[in-house]
């Protein structure tokens, strides 16, 4: 990778994704982002931005070729829960923007990476250690574009050769960018309360696992990801990553190691609990691991010392 154009890179990868290809490369690395979504200080002020809009194919035709782009990482979507709330909107941006960028890796030979999710797995995928080929029949809109977005960058992938690559993330805990309508939010907002002080009011329920993993972590994998020898990945949309399963009960009490007198209680969002409900408990990541070196650095312990040590300076 030379010259980066990150599309969505204001949101909550994009955003630390950005900073950290600017701390290892020394191209070009764009900003990609959309009026009304402008980046902060530090992406300003740290390299090119550009108004990038994933529906408009002129647009990213035209900043890929102003800066030599080699690679995309095409982080524009709408998270499951909001996707529930505008579907035709989630499809437009999930697989309409994606159709653009496929299209212009083609015609400009780009590489080109989309983050898949494990809102790809449905009811009937197996909960438990989800093997990385298996049953993906999602019941959520963003589940179907995911599922949709992984067979697309296999086809052009294979049919045209372009070099697609992807990984399944797990619900993202960040300290630096809040999450934007997700069912993994929870598990960002547990922190925020317990640095402000707060009794935590939880929309899902006790019991309730998912795939979780801090984000330094996922962005390592979306870069070695892409630096990984092409000959050697047998699969590349998706890859199955994981590094953390808890219920909001683990985390809690996980929490309350460091912050004795922290509260919560329990309000469940229908919504993202049935969400939750239908998303595997733990995935099997071995392919990852032999296909391109895949291994998680932060276990809940030092995840939940960090982001309580960053957001109390924060609150400070
Ligand atoms: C969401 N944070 O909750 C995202 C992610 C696996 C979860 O895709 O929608």
């Amino acid at each position: 990778m030379e010259n980066v154009l990150i599309i969505g890179s204001t949101g909550q990868i994009g955003s630390e994704l950005t900073m950290k290809l600017r701390g290892n490369y020394k191209g070009n690395i764009v900003a990609g982002y959309i009026p009304g979504a402008e980046p902060n200080y530090e992406i300003k002020e740290s390299g090119p931005c550009e108004v990038v809009d994933i529906t408009n194919a002129g647009q990213i035709a035209q900043v890929v070729d102003k800066y030599k782009i080699d690679t995309i990482y095409n982080l524009a979507a709408l998270l499951s829960a909001v996707a529930e709330s505008k579907p035709q909107l989630a499809w437009k941006i999930g697989i309409g923007g994606l159709c653009n960028v496929l299209e212009i890796s083609r015609e400009k030979k780009c590489a080109l990476f989309t983050p898949s999710s494990i809102g790809v797995f449905g009811l009937n995928t197996p909960k438990d250690k989800t093997p990385q080929d298996t049953i993906c029949r999602p019941k959520t809109m963003y589940g179907v574009t995911k599922v949709t977005g992984e067979l697309l960058s296999d086809y052009y992938h294979t049919r045209f050769g372009v070099d697609t690559r992807s990984v399944r993330f797990p619900g993202l805990i960040s300290y630096v960018t809040p999450p934007g309508g997700g069912t993994t939010d929870y598990a960002v907002d547990i922190y925020y309360s317990a640095a402000k002080g707060e009794k935590f009011v939880c929309p899902i329920a006790k019991g309730t696992f998912m795939d979780m993993m801090y984000m330094p972590d996922a962005l390592r994998a979306a870069i070695e990801i892409m630096e990984a020898d092409p000959t050697k990945l047998e699969h590349r949309n998706s890859f199955n990553i994981a590094s953390l399963s808890f219920d909001p009960e683990i985390i809690f009490n996980e929490i309350k190691r460091y912050v004795p007198d922290f509260e919560m209680e329990y309000c469940v969002d229908p919504l993202r609990q049935s969400i939750a409900e239908s998303w595997p408990n733990s995935l099997d990541d071995t392919c990852a691991r032999e296909e391109w070196g895949w291994k998680p650095e932060y276990d809940l312990d030092a995840m939940t010392n960090d982001m309580l040590t960053k957001l109390k300076e924060r609150f400070a």
